[in-house]
């Protein structure tokens, strides 16, 4: 096992928080880096009022001497501001008769799309806010600073890895991913469209889709982009399907809230796509390597390894399942028919999904990183990963 992370936090309770643990010593890292990514997680048009009250500042709580990992676990944690608002509904202790008798916010009727319902019957939670204030994307923050860590880890290796956004609803922005900022100064681009979209008109036409669907009471998904450069050859492997790259990647999206499907390179276009046109060939070195490319459809990923191409990948998200004009439900108490749940939520939280994507693939590539290099400082996996890469030219 050569990195794990765990989160706990409900959305409305105290704090997020997080650990993880294989993390080699001797990286610099301070609460302010991550606080830039945890901040860049928060923007894009179709959030809530929610984003207004959360500062999403990040606590290192341990693991971390004078500005330098030590190579122990790494706790962090992020205040949820609004449990104030919240301390009796989300409170620890047991309830007294009186508050029981008086509770607010209880939720009897589940919202189709979400975790509501199932979650109510399966852990037989029948006030099913237990369900979603863990079902919350709000848990995302805390990805978002773990995977910062692993960001902060792939920088030194001169591993980047950027987003961008694609789609919402039916609006496409047809850029080329080549387009994409990747160094921390050159994010800001980026992160200053309010749809993180690349191209402008598409930005402006995703803003008005977004603000149609708030009006009309709806939601509207779409799909992300996440993409890494400067990987080394060989990561993963073809050798066992548990070992296989874009499985550890498929896995890290389908667990991120609402996303539905994934796809590396062409994806799914690839089954439209006849072989002549589908692969990546391969042409003679320019003296730095053997062979190159020309071409990357594969998505940077070939047998279950990495090609040294960027890794490209697509995750198409749902629309969000809190809908202010809500779908027909049952209230779950009585039986009766209903409408939905309503609670304070986004409009569209895609953009927000590209950036948590950077730290999911973040967290999947540092792990394939120190598997295959190992090592307990940063120095000796640099060197190991240095010494690799001149191999690699060579065959
Ligand atoms: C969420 C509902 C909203 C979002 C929340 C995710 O929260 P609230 O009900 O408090 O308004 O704002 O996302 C965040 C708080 C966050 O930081 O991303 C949901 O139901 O998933």
């Amino acid at each position: 096992m050569s990195l794990r992370y765990l989160t706990a936090g409900e959305s409305h309770g105290r704090a997020l928080v997080g650990i993880i643990e294989g993390i080699p010593a001797g990286l610099a890292l301070d609460a302010a880096y991550l606080h830039r990514q945890a901040k860049r997680r928060k923007l894009g048009f179709g959030r809530g009022n929610r984003q207004n009250i959360e500062t999403d500042a990040i606590e290192i709580l341990a693991g971390v001497r004078f500005g330098r990992t030590l190579g122990s676990p790494i706790a962090l944690m992020i205040e949820n501001r609004d449990w104030r608002a919240w301390s009796e509904i989300m409170a620890v202790e047991p309830l007294s008769a009186e508050a029981e008798a008086n509770m607010r916010r209880v939720v009897t009727v589940p919202r189709p799309g979400h975790a509501d319902r199932i979650g109510g019957i399966k852990y037989a939670h029948g006030d099913m806010r237990n369900v979603l204030e863990r079902a919350s994307a709000r848990e995302t923050a805390a990805r978002v600073a773990l995977g910062s860590v692993a960001r902060r880890f792939l920088e030194e290796l001169g591993i980047r890895v950027a987003s961008r956004v694609v789609q919402i609803g039916e609006i496409v922005d047809r850029s080329s991913f080549d387009a994409i900022p990747f160094e921390e100064n050159e994010l800001e681009r980026i992160d200053a469209s309010p749809v993180r979209a690349l191209d402008e008109t598409a930005a402006a036409q995703m803003v008005a889709a977004i603000e149609r669907a708030k009006a009309a009471g709806d939601t509207l998904g779409g799909i992300v982009e996440v993409v890494a450069r400067g990987l080394p050859v060989g990561l993963g492997s073809y050798a066992h399907w548990d070992r296989r790259l874009e499985a550890e990647i498929a896995r890290a999206f389908m667990a991120l809230n609402a996303i539905k499907g994934v796809e590396l390179g062409l994806g799914f276009g690839l089954a439209a796509t006849p072989g002549s046109s589908a692969h990546d060939a391969f042409y003679p070195g320019d003296g730095a390597a053997k062979t190159v490319y020309r071409t990357n459809r594969a998505g940077g990923i070939d047998g279950g390894m990495t090609s040294g191409q960027p890794i490209v990948v697509r995750a198409a998200m749902k629309p969000l399942a809190t809908l202010m004009k809500p779908l027909d439900s049952v209230d779950l108490g009585t039986g009766e028919a209903k409408s939905a749940h309503v609670e304070r939520s986004d409009v569209c939280a895609v953009p927000a999904a590209a950036v948590i994507g950077e730290s999911l693939l973040a967290l999947v590539l540092a792990a394939a990183v120190l598997e295959k290099f190992g090592g307990d400082t940063l120095d000796e996996i640099a060197e190991r990963v240095r010494g690799w890469d001149a191999t690699v030219r060579a065959r």
